[in-house]
């Protein structure tokens, strides 16, 4: 088996994608909390020299580094053979939900977040207004690709699930709106026995 380490942190989507996919798995791993709100030369060495931008999520597969969120759910899913990854079907839906998911939901989500925490202070006037119009499209798109399925990988989730749950795990933060597809497909995603919240995924200590 495979020594899996994810340096990651409750509050980074983009690390929780990767954690969602482990646990879903049944992927034996450890994790290091990493401060992604202190100043990156404060963070552990061994993360530093494998993260070429102090960015979390890391995660080191018998040492080797990857990093990039939705090419770690790649790595993940073609290696270990799992979440969509054991078939050519899977994969190619895997590899195009990654990176729709990476351009339009992981790009706009994630912003409004944060421009909700630091109460739009540094955001230029306009850009709430942009990522909000670009949100009501991929809200749209999200139904567009689930169709009557009950996750992106049909019955099953699969690593494009784990990529959309990042941010869409947090659209109350996002002051957004869901719509019943998204609903539906949230329910659901919250009920798999390897679901878990932010802060089991990431423990400080
Ligand atoms: N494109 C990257 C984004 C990673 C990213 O933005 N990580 C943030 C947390 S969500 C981070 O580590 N921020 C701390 C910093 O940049 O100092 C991915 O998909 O993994």
């Amino acid at each position: 088996m495979a020594d899996l380490l994810l340096y990651g942190h409750p509050d980074s989507g983009h690390a929780c994608k990767v954690a969602l996919a482990l646990s879903l798995a049944g992927l034996a791993h450890r994790t290091t909390w990493v401060d992604m709100w202190a100043p990156a030369d404060s963070r552990p060495a061994e993360f530093l020299a494998n993260s070429p931008f102090a960015e979390v999520p890391l995660l080191l597969i018998d040492g080797r580094p990857f990093v990039q969120s939705g090419a770690i759910l790649l790595e993940i899913a073609q290696r270990f053979q799992c979440l969509g990854g054991d078939t050519p079907e899977g994969l190619q839906r895997a590899r195009e939900l990654m990176v729709w998911e990476a351009n339009r939901i992981g790009m706009c989500l994630p912003q409004l977040k944060e421009a909700r925490r630091v109460k739009g202070e540094g955001y230029p006037a306009g850009a709430i207004t942009w990522l909000t119009h670009r949100w009501h499209v991929d809200r749209q798109r999200f139904g567009q690709w689930l169709g009557d399925a009950a996750f992106f990988h049909g019955d099953r989730p699969g690593v494009g699930d784990c990529a959309i749950w990042g941010y869409v795990q947090w659209l109350p933060e996002a002051g957004v709106e869901p719509t019943d597809e998204m609903l539906g497909w949230i329910a659901r995603m919250r009920a798999l026995p390897g679901m878990k919240s932010p802060t089991e995924m990431f423990p400080n200590g």
